[in-house]
C-alpha cells in the first residue's frame, strides 16, 4: 500500500477514535502524515511545534482541557523518545493522549541507518498500542511504516469522516465495601484528603463532603479549597502527623502534602482511595476504588453525617490565625508572594501550578475568600519537565489565564514557548518565582548533613537572564521583589513574563 493510503487510513482511525486536535512536530520522515492533516484542517484542529517533548506535553494540557484524546504527530528516531516523559505523565492522570510516530520501513529497523531507531513499544506499558481495544482512558501508540516519498491520490478522505465519542467503562468497582467502611466508627476518626479532580466530579465532591462533615484536607487542584474551607484541617501536614486520624479516604488524584507521604510509614492507619486510575498512589496496603467520583459517589447512597469533628475544627481557627499573622507579618516572603498571585489569579479564567513549591505553597497560603474552581498541575509522575507546555495546552483557548512555575521548572522547557504564538495571549501571565534553583530540597531533613557541594548540586542555582527569555518569545516582562510592586497590576494585550524574587530572609522568619 502507497505511503497516502496508509497515513490517511491511520489519521481516519484516529478520528474515528475521537481525536479532534493534532499537534505536529514535522520532519522527513512524518511529512506525508502532515500532508494528509493539511488536507483535513477544517474537520480537525491542528497545532504545530518543533520540539517533541514539549510537544507532547502541550497535547496532554489540551486532553485536561477538553477531556478528549489529543494526537501528536512526530517523525522518527529520538523525536518518539523525546514523547516518554508526556506519554508517562498521561498515564498516571489516566489521559488519551495519542502518539502517532512515522517509522521507517521494516527493513530498516535496527540496521543503524540515520534516524531509524526500534521504536515498536518504545513507550512498554505506559501506551497501548491495540486501538481496537484502547477505552481512551490512557495513551495509545500507532507507530507507522512510512517511505519518505509518497504520492497524494486522494484529496478528499477524510469528507464525511464523523469525529468519534470515547466510551469508558470502569468496571465493577467495590462501592458496597467503601460504605461499609465509611460506617465504622473508629476511635481517632476520619479526614478526606482530595487531590486533582475533573471538573464534573467537583459538584458531587463538594456535596458529599459537606453531607460527611468530616475535616477536609482540599488540594488547590480539586477547586473545592475555598468552598470546604468551613472544614478544612488547616497546617494539616504538622497538625495530621501530631494526631493522625484512624481512616484516611482519598477523592481523585494523589494529593501533594507531606502527610499522604508519611502515611506510608503509619500502616494502622486505614487507606481507601476512589480514583479513575485505579493506583493506590503509596506503596503500602491501602484499598482502591476505580472510576470516576460522579459515579461512584451518588451510588454509596445515603451519606451519614460524622459526628464529634468539633475539636480538630476548633484547632483549625487558631491555626488558621497564625498563619494569617504570618503572611502579615513577611509579606515579600515566598509564602506572602503565593498569597500575593493568588489573589491576582483568583480573579482570572484560571490558574496552573507548574511544581511542588508553588502547589503546596498555594494550598496553605492562597487566598480563601474567592472561590477558584480551575487550579491544574501535573501530579501524575510530578515531573517538572514540560510544565510550560502543559499549561499552554490546557489553557490555549482562555483569556486572563495564570501560570507559577519555579524558575528551573521554567527552565526546563523555554522551548514550549513556541506556542504562545497560537494560543489565546491576551491577560496571560506566567509569574516565575525565581527563589534561586530548587529550594524545595531546603526542606529534605537530610539535606543538613551534606556536603556544601553536594548541597549545591541538589539546588542547580542557574542564574537566568528572564526579561532577555521574555524579549525572546515577544512576552511583556515586570520584575517585583516586594508585594506592593504589583499594585495595580493588569495584564496586557500579549502575554506578561512576572519574575518574582521572594525575601528569602522573610522566608525563614515565617517558617520558625
Ligand atoms: C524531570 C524532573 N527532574 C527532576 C525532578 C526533581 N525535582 C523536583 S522539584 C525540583 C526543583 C524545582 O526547582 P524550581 O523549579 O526552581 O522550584 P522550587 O523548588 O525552587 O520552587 C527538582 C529538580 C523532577 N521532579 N522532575
Amino acid at each position: 500500500m502507497g505511503g497516502w493510503k496508509i497515513a490517511t487510513g491511520l489519521l481516519g482511525k484516529a478520528v474515528e477514535a475521537g481525536v479532534s486536535e493534532f499537534v505536529v512536530c514535522g520532519g522527513a520522515h512524518n511529512a506525508v502524515l502532515l500532508e494528509a492533516l493539511a488536507r483535513m484542517a477544517d474537520s480537525v484542529k491542528v497545532w504545530s511545534h518543533f520540539e517533541e517533548r514539549s510537544a507532547g506535553f502541550f497535547a496532554l494540557g489540551r486532553t485536561m482541557a477538553t477531556g478528549r484524546p489529543c494526537a501528536v504527530v512526530v517523525t522518527s528516531g529520538t523525536a518518539v523518545a523525546e514523547l516518554l516523559p508526556s506519554v508517562i505523565e498521561a498515564f498516571y492522570q489516566a489521559r488519551p493522549l495519542v502518539l502517532i510516530t512515522a517509522d521507517r520501513p521494516a527493513s530498516f529497523t535496527g540496521s543503524g541507518a540515520p534516524q531509524s531507531i526500534v521504536q515498536t513499544g518504545i513507550f512498554s506499558g505506559y501506551a497501548t498500542v491495540d486501538l481496537e481495544k484502547w477505552e481512551g482512558k490512557s495513551p495509545l501508540h500507532l507507530n507507522v511504516e512510512l517511505e519518505e516519498n509518497f504520492q497524494i491520490e486522494n484529496h478528499a478522505v477524510f469528507a464525511g469522516l464523523e469525529v468519534g465519542g470515547f466510551a469508558v467503562d470502569f468496571g465493577k468497582p467495590n462501592v458496597g465495601g467503601l460504605a461499609r467502611w465509611l460506617r465504622e466508627r473508629t476511635l481517632r476518626g476520619l479526614v478526606v484528603m482530595i487531590g486533582d479532580l475533573e471538573p464534573e466530579e467537583q459538584e458531587g465532591v463538594f456535596h458529599f463532603c459537606r453531607e460527611l462533615g468530616a475535616p477536609v484536607v482540599a488540594e488547590a487542584t480539586s477547586g473545592l479549597r475555598e468552598v470546604l474551607k468551613h472544614l478544612a484541617v488547616m497546617d494539616e501536614d504538622r497538625f495530621l502527623k501530631s494526631k493522625p486520624p484512624s481512616k484516611v479516604l482519598r477523592l481523585g488524584g494523589v494529593p501533594s502534602g507531606r502527610f499522604w507521604r508519611d502515611l506510608e510509614s503509619m500502616p494502622e492507619v486505614s487507606v481507601w482511595s476512589v480514583c479513575r486510575n485505579g493506583l493506590r498512589g503509596l506503596g503500602r496496603d491501602a484499598e482502591v476504588v476505580t472510576g470516576s467520583l460522579e459515579r461512584i459517589l451518588p451510588a454509596m447512597g445515603e451519606i451519614e453525617a460524622i459526628g464529634d469533628t468539633a475539636e480538630i475544627l476548633e484547632g483549625a481557627k487558631a491555626r488558621r490565625q497564625r498563619i494569617e499573622e504570618a503572611l502579615a507579618a513577611y509579606p515579600d516572603s515566598e509564602q506572602g508572594w503565593m498569597r500575593t498571585l493568588s489573589v491576582y489569579a483568583s480573579i482570572s479564567s484560571g490558574v496552573y501550578l507548574g511544581n511542588s513549591l508553588p502547589i503546596r505553597g498555594w494550598n496553605a497560603f492562597a487566598q480563601w475568600e474567592r472561590p477558584v474552581r480551575v487550579v491544574r498541575a501535573n501530579r501524575g509522575a510530578n515531573g517538572i519537565d514540560g510544565q510550560i507546555s502543559s499549561w499552554l495546552g490546557a489553557s490555549a483557548d482562555e483569556v486572563d489565564t495564570w501560570g507559577i512555575f519555579g524558575d528551573l521548572t521554567a527552565l526546563y522547557d523555554f522551548a514550549g514557548l513556541k506556542m504562545l504564538g497560537q494560543v489565546e495571549a491576551k491577560g496571560r501571565v506566567m509569574a516565575v518565582i525565581n527563589n534561586g534553583g530548587g529550594r524545595i530540597f531546603d526542606r529534605l531533613p537530610r539535606l543538613a548533613t551534606m556536603s556544601e557541594k553536594a548541597k549545591s548540586w541538589m539546588a542547580a542555582e542557574s542564574p537566568v537572564d528572564f526579561a532577555a527569555v521574555a524579549k525572546a518569545w515577544g512576552m511583556d516582562f515586570l520584575r517585583v521583589m516586594r508585594a506592593d510592586d504589583l499594585d495595580g497590576f493588569e495584564g496586557n494585550d500579549c502575554a506578561t513574563l512576572v519574575e518574582v524574587v521572594p525575601d528569602a530572609a522573610q522566608g525563614l522568619c515565617l517558617l520558625k
